[in-house]
This record gives structure tokens, sequence and C-alpha cells, in this order.
């Protein structure tokens, strides 16, 4: 900041930089609704009109993500700015100090300059304008200056489309809101006991019979391979990566429906349309189980160019110890093959791990040993305690849908705790990021979804984002509260949290 710091303080118009001002609480940062809230804010005395059409320039490289703001100022103003040189909003790759998904952003009276040191950072940039952007024609862009940094890598949600399935479309729209938070992973839950959602080649019952069903008893539904393939290239855009999710050896009664073989007494299985969990599991260690994963896991490492694959692994309770394990280091070794790397929830940890394969947390009912363990064994984390972040939990007594045997989650609660301190032995250094579920069993819309994702998808994006310390709920709920025009905007279905401060 330098020079232009002490000019600033010396004319007495400098207001706070949000990370030194919330440290003794209150801040700067707050007086303008961001969420996330970013690293560094400071208030400028001037903003920048926008009085005139519109002009953004960006390199070729980043033609992408000026696109997404030309739609957002649309969307905003109502006026489409153009495309073209030396703009007064300037898009640019000359920001080496950003790293891989920061931004530094300033706004004043000259215009607005983005600057990162990759699209994926710009386009974050581009999600804390569309949060700045006055709405209607004639107005302006308040001053200021903004320079963000993430703290996690992964910023996760998890849909699934097993219990109920949710088409193309709705995926798409909730790639569209979990961006706009600045979150850059969406697991997506592709099988389980109600449904098989993703086409195998050369298993074609997967989906004829196991994609035929869902909670309810329902239609069901599944992606062909170019539905899945859109899914990822729409994500993309948006610099959110998939992670597909085959859950094994158990969560899979949809294949044992589909195809005899898989169970130990060659009988198929009658397909499953309610809630239990934990009854199924493949005919572990036969050939015709290892067939039928190793095709599996090919088939799904081919539609995904991500590095992640998620083998599921929770809630077996029908193999014994040695079998789970056995069939998880298999697992591990066809992943692997693949050259991806393994995700599986906390139970994985009982097994044998690579130190790249990645341990989901979960579980907060139950002792975190298994977490520990894989944490012994090198692997780094992604938190999801239920009891913070299933965004399928009730918020309270009176939600209309969610379950609750992980208790009442309120937005105070999937707000109000630290990824580096929710399990003991496990720091900063051992969690890769965060990442919110929706479990689906009594979730049927996407606005089923909305009304369960908001407002406690923004928390939780803060959590993943923004600096702990400069973290408080009041002062984000305080932010948070400015957002319900957005979501009317946008059309979001919201839960009005009472622990909100509405302004309307
Ligand atoms: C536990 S979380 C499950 C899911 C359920 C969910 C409902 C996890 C790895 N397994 O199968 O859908 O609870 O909240």
């Amino acid at each position: 900041m330098g020079e232009s710091w002490l000019a600033r303080m010396a004319a007495g118009v400098l207001v706070g930089v949000a990370l030194a001002a919330c440290a003794v609480g209150g801040g700067v940062a707050d007086e303008v609704n961001l969420v996330p809230l970013p690293s560094e804010v400071e208030i400028l005395p001037a903003g920048f009109a926008l009085d005139e059409p519109m002009v953004i320039s960006a390199p070729p490289e980043a033609a992408a993500v000026a696109g997404h703001l030309v739609r957002a100022v649309l969307d905003a103003t109502g006026r489409r700015p153009e495309l073209g040189a030396a703009g007064a909003v300037r898009l640019s790759l000359d920001a080496p100090q950003a790293g891989a998904e920061g931004y530094d952003l300033v706004v004043d009276p000259d215009g607005v300059r983005l600057s990162a040191a990759t699209p994926a950072g710009l386009f974050w940039g581009v999600q804390t304008l569309r949060q700045l952007l006055p709405t209607g024609p004639g107005r302006q862009i308040d001053g200021i200056r903004v320079s963000d940094r993430p703290r996690f890598a992964w910023r996760g949600a998890m849909l699934d489309v097993a219990r109920h399935f949710f088409a193309v479309a709705d995926v798409k729209r909730y790639i569209d809101l979990i961006s706009a938070y600045k979150l850059n992973v969406l697991h997506l839950h592709l099988s389980d006991d109600q449904g098989w959602r993703l086409a195998i080649d050369g298993w074609p019952d997967l989906t004829a019979v196991g994609g035929s069903t869902e909670i309810g008893g329902g239609p069901g539904g599944f992606y062909d391979a170019d539905d899945y393939r859109e899914i990822v290239a729409y994500a993309r855009d948006r610099f959110v990566e998939i992670v597909p999710e085959i859950d094994l050896p158990g969560h899979t009664n949809a294949a044992l429906a589909s195809y005899a073989e898989l169970n130990c007494d060659g009988r198929r299985r009658e397909p499953y349309t309610g809630m239990k969990v934990g009854f199924s599991a493949l005919c572990v260690g036969s050939p015709a189980t290892d067939r039928f994963v190793s095709d599996v896991v090919a088939a799904v490492a081919r539609l995904t160019p991500g590095p992640y694959l998620h083998i599921g692994g929770d809630e077996v309770q029908t193999l014994s110890a040695q079998e789970y394990a056995a069939f998880v280091e298999r697992a591990q070794e066809l992943v692997r093959a693949t050259g991806k790397r393994m995700v599986g929830w906390q139970e994985i940890g009982k097994a044998k791990l690579a130190a790249d394969s990645i341990t989901q947390f979960w579980q907060t009912n139950d002792p975190p040993d298994e977490v520990q363990q894989a944490v012994r064994q090198g692997g780094k984390l992604v938190m999801s305690p239920a009891s913070r972040v299933y965004l399928d939990m009730k918020y309270d007594a009176d939600t209309r849908i969610g379950l609750d045997w992980a208790g009442f989650v309120e937005v105070r609660d999937a707000y109000e705790w630290d990824p580096a301190t929710v399990v003991q032995g496990v720091g900063e250094q051992d969690v890769l990021g965060v990442e919110t579920p929706l479990w689906t069993e009594t979730v049927e819309t996407i606005a089923d979804v909305e009304y369960l994702a908001f407002p406690r998808l923004p928390a939780v994006a803060e959590v993943a984002w923004s600096p702990q310390r400069a973290r408080s709920f009041d002062r984000f709920a305080a932010r948070l509260a400015s957002h319900a025009a957005l979501w009317k905007r946008w059309d979001v279905t919201y839960h009005r949290s009472p622990q909100i401060p509405w302004a309307d």
C-alpha cells in the first residue's frame, strides 16, 4: 500500500483495513456487505459512476470471465456493457502475488481494476463485483480497494442426486449459486441404494434398472455421458470442479438390483425406495465385483477431467473390518491407476491409505478415531461435520423438510466453528478444505435445495474462504441481511432465519 496508504491517512479519508479493524471488533469490511468476507478491504472516498455505457477490457485468456461480468452487469443494471480495448473496467492477469485463486480489486473514479494471477482469481473477483453493483441504471459502484485470498483450496458443496434425481438444469442452477459464494467444488453423490445416476459403458442395467427409482417411488433418472460432460463443462466455466462419487461397497442396492452377479447369492435385489441406510454391500472379493468396480472407476475417470474420484465408503454394516479395508485398498489401487486421487468418507481411515488420498470427516455423533487415523497416515481432510454443515438437517423443529439425526442446524451453527480446531489432533495443515453436503431423502425440487442451502451455504462459504480471526457471526449476519435482495433478483428460495436481521 506504501505511499497511497500514507497519503490517504494524511487526507483523513482512510477508513480502515478489514483485518486490522475486524480484529478489534467491527470493521470496514462490514460496511460493505460482502460474503464471504474478503481478507482485506479499504473504503475509498469516491466511486465509479455508471452513467456512460460500460466498456470492459480483458486479455484473451480472461474473455470467458469477462463474459460473466457482462451478464452480471446486465442483470444488475439492465444495461449491457461492451467488450473493448482500454475500457474503464479492466481485467488483468498481472498480479502473481494473488496466488492461485486470489484477486485485487480497486474501484475509484478512474474505473474498476480487477487483477489476479489466474482466470480463476478474476472469476472470484467478479463474484465480489456482483455484490458491489448497484441495482438499476444511473448509479455508481462505491469506491473500494479489496485484496482477497481464500483460506482453503477445497471449498465444496455436495448434492445427492441419488435419493432424488435432479436434472442437468437443476445442477447448473446449483453451480451458479455455489460459485456466487466462491465455492469451487461440487461433489455429486451419483449412486446410492435408491438410484444409480451415471451411465457406465458395458453396464446398461445400472441406469435402465438402477436409475429408474428414487425415494418415494418417483421415476428417478440418470445422466448419460453427454449430460455429465455438459455439467462438468458448465462447472469448469465457473471454476468449479466436479468430484464424482460412486458410493461403494455399501449404499449399493441400486447396483445389486441391476446385476445379479454383484450379489454373493447370485440373486438380484429388489429396488429400494425407502430411507434406511447400511443394509447393502457388494459381494466383495468376487471376480464379478472386481470387474464391476474396475469398469466403473475407469469409466468415471475417463469422463472426469478433474483430479478427484470419490468412492464413498460410508456406513457399511454387513462386512467384517478386514473385508471392508481390503475393498477400500483395492478401490484405491484402481483409482490411482487412472491417475486420480481417491476421496472417501471418514470410514476409509480404517484402511491403509496412500498419503494423497483424501478423507471426508462427517460423523459428529461418534468419536473421530477414523479421521485421526487418516491424518496419522499422512492424509488431508475435507471437513463436513454433520452438526455444522449438513444442509439436510432442519433449521429448527418447524422446518418443513430435512432430517435431525445430527441435531438442528441454524445459521449460527453453520458459521461459528473453526475447521482447524473441530477434531482433536487435526490442525490447519491437515485440512484441505470444507464441504457442505445436501442429502436429499426429503428434498425433491431445486426450490427445496435452495431453501435448505440459503442462508447456511453462504455461512459455510465464509468459513471456507475468510480468515478465522476476522470472522464474527453477528457481523456476518448483518452483512448477509442485504443478500436477500440478490436472492430475490435471482429468484432463490430461502429460509427467513430469525438469526439474520433482514431489512424488510
Ligand atoms: C449419513 S453422511 C449418510 C447418508 C445420509 C445422511 C443423511 C454419510 C457419509 N452417509 O447416507 O443420506 O446421513 O443426513
